[in-house]
């Protein structure tokens, strides 16, 4: 018989519903409640986008697809599914919960996003095994990072070879691939996180694969808060490239995400084209891998491998 596993999901969560902004975004502040201003900048945000965010939808078809991918590829384990957010219900702690209710001794846990950092991934799996501690019967084995997977590559440099190949030739020519994640408070660094250097890591291995020669890295979404954040901002790295290069064409890839969701159709597809478009410079931007079949093959290699060890 297969020896029965827990499949831990875990992902950012998004309001369902406007009313869920506030609570939604006092949870991402550890608590402390946006001003009036603030919600209201947060919520023109999303209505700028439709209202609400795709997310939701598209994190539980990828872990719904996760766990058919990977009790369909071997015949040794059998994973059951259990999704936990970070801001939002059902919250990574009322996942393990339904674990524990369940049974279930054994887990394993990946979060949808590539790169480690102390400040993401990590909280992520900290809060998963806290809760695992206080039932007392569950061992999780975490999945730090998963930025330089094979067909994760592989996903990206065929989308953007795609961009390229529709490309007028001026364009093709003078062509700047930005590759970027979501940016983070400049004190990670004091730790050596090895946030910047896993991007740095995934933007030369699609370099590498699309024989692209213009590419660098920047980062996005920093948060409104008077710290340092991690830099150079996606749209000021638009603008200082132009200044070197006349570019006529700016292909964001915000690898650092797996969905289109806020940060990507807001942050890229609204400012960043603004960037481009005021430079003179036509704006691409990949499809983001959503429940893609090789996001989910690549997640199902790196947690079999996981497990192996
Ligand atoms: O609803 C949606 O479609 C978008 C969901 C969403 C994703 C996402 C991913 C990441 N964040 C990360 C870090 C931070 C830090 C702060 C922060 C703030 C926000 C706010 C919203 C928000 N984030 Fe987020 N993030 C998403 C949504 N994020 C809304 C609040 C408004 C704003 O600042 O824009 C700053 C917190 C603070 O103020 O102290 C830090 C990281 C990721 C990528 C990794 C992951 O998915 O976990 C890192 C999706």
């Amino acid at each position: 018989t297969k020896k029965k596993m827990g499949l831990l999901v875990m992902a950012y969560g998004t309001p369902y519903h406007l009313d869920d902004l506030e609570r939604y975004y006092t949870h991402i502040r550890h608590g402390r409640k946006p001003t009036p201003e603030m919600i209201d900048e947060l919520r023109n945000r999303y209505e700028a986008i439709g209202g609400i965010s795709p997310l939701a939808k598209i994190t539980i078809e990828q872990a719904k697809k996760l766990e058919e991918h990977i009790n369909s590829v071997q015949s040794e384990i059998e994973f059951k599914m259990y999704l936990g957010l970070k801001h939002i219900e059902p919250f990574i702690e009322d996942a393990v919960a339904e674990m524990h209710a369940d049974g279930i001794k054994e887990a394993v846990s990946i979060v949808l996003a590539p790169h480690f950092s102390t400040f993401s991934i990590k909280s992520y799996n900290n809060r998963a095994k806290e809760a695992a501690e206080k039932h007392g019967d569950i061992a999780i084995t975490s999945v730090d990072s998963w930025y330089d997977e094979p067909k994760f590559i592989h996903y990206w440099a065929e989308k953007i070879k795609e961009i390229y190949e529709q490309m007028p030739q001026e364009e093709k020519d003078n062509a700047m691939m930005i590759v970027s994640a979501h940016s983070l408070p400049e004190k990670i660094l004091q730790f050596g996180d090895p946030y910047p250097s896993q991007l740095q890591e995934t933007a030369d291995l699609i370099a590498k694969q699309t024989g692209i020669t213009n590419y660098a890295i920047g980062w996005q979404s920093a948060g409104n808060t008077p710290e340092p954040w991690l830099g150079p901002d996606v749209q000021d790295l638009t603008r200082t490239l132009a200044k070197e290069h006349p570019y006529k064409a700016f292909v964001y890839a915000p690898v650092g995400f797996v969905c289109e969701h806020l940060e990507v159709l807001y942050d890229n597809d609204y400012e960043c084209r603004i960037a481009a478009e005021e430079v003179g410079a036509s704006y691409y931007r990949p499809k983001m891998p959503n429940a893609h079949a090789d996001l989910i093959t690549a997640m199902t290699t790196v947690i079999l491998k996981r497990l192996e060890n």
